[in-house]
């Protein structure tokens, strides 16, 4: 396994001492933003971390070893290479092929769960497609979040999915989504998606208890799933409503007449909902990510006991 995943110096140090650590996924920078923005936005989450005093652990698949913890060399490296979108089912072929891969908040989640790393900060988790009775799409970071311990912090799930489904899909699964100062998931580019979360946890103490018995019990019975922080984008970042509601639809219905397949639906759809709303979307995106990244560090500090 040692030569499968490739642990950096200052990450691994952080594990053994007991620092906080906080994963960073790949694919929202080499396919979720703008070619000249994903780097940037990348060792922007990484310093707020820092800022917080927690470690980043920004993941990513090079020269066929999964690496928790890139330099920035090698993010621009990522970055320019066409590095795949690595989900659970593509790991295994990336890494065997030495072929560059961007993690997806699947990837991320079970090799965040081999380095020993409890927290993991992304923009928004894939889920149910609109049309999946249709299609199929169903995410495998639904999968993920059903079978690895980790506490996901997002600000919902990608704004162009079936948010009632997705939710149904993570009760079925047993992943328990909170609230963070919210009752209702957000809708990503904005603050609320009208759709009840499991609890509502206005304090990073509160998470942590919450996140705390969860684990514990999973422990018991010899397994625990993964845990959906939710995370509202600021208010002062929010996407307009009616812009929003018309990007969405420009969007969905480019995605009827030019129907993009698998992997490549996210591209596509995030692609068309910047350019419907003259980039806004972008900025939003980078909100709510350093957004997340900020609370995935303090939930970290709190869930090592070290506190702000
Ligand atoms: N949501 C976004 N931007 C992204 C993603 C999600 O707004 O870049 C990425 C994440 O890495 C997520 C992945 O895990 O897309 C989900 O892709 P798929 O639906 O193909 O599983
Ligand atoms: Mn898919």
């Amino acid at each position: 396994m040692n030569s499968l995943l490739a642990v950096s110096p200052e990450v691994e140090a952080a594990l053994a001492t007991g620092l906080p650590v906080v994963a960073l996924e790949t694919t929202v920078v080499t396919h979720g933003l703008p070619h000249s923005l994903g780097v940037e936005v990348a060792l922007e989450l990484e310093s707020l971390i820092r800022e917080r005093g927690a470690v980043p652990a920004t993941v990513g698949i090079l020269d066929g070893r999964a690496r928790i913890g890139i330099s920035s060399a090698e993010l621009e490296r990522l970055a320019s290479s066409s590095a795949a979108k690595v989900n659970l089912g593509n790991l295994a072929p990336v890494l065997a092929a030495g072929e560059p891969g961007s993690t997806t908040v699947a990837a991320t989640m079970v090799l965040a769960h081999l380095a020993g790393i409890g927290v993991f900060a992304t923009g928004g988790i894939g889920g149910v497609h609109r049309g999946a009775e249709r299609t199929g799409d169903v995410s495998a970071d639904l999968t993920a979040l059903a079978r690895f311990p980790v506490t996901v912090v997002c600000a919902g799930a990608k704004a162009v999915l079936d948010l009632p489904r997705t939710l149904e899909s993570l009760e079925t699964r047993g992943v328990p989504v909170l609230g963070y100062t919210t009752d209702t998931f957000p809708a990503f580019y904005r603050r609320d998606s009208g759709l009840p979360v499991d609890a509502r946890c206005d304090t990073v103490l509160e998470l942590a208890r919450v996140i705390r018995i969860h684990l514990a019990l999973g422990r018991q019975t010899g397994r625990a799933t993964g845990i959906l922080v939710s995370n509202p984008i600021p208010p002062e970042s929010e996407m307009p409503e009616e812009l929003y509601e018309n990007a969405l639809a420009e969007t969905l219905s480019a995605l009827e007449r030019e129907p993009a397949r698998g992997r490549f639906v996210t591209p596509f759809l995030l692609d068309r909902i910047n350019r419907a709303t003259h980039g806004r979307s972008v900025a939003c995106n980078r909100a709510l990510l350093t957004n997340n990244a900020e609370l995935a560090a303090r939930l970290a500090l709190e869930l090592t006991g070290e506190r702000e």
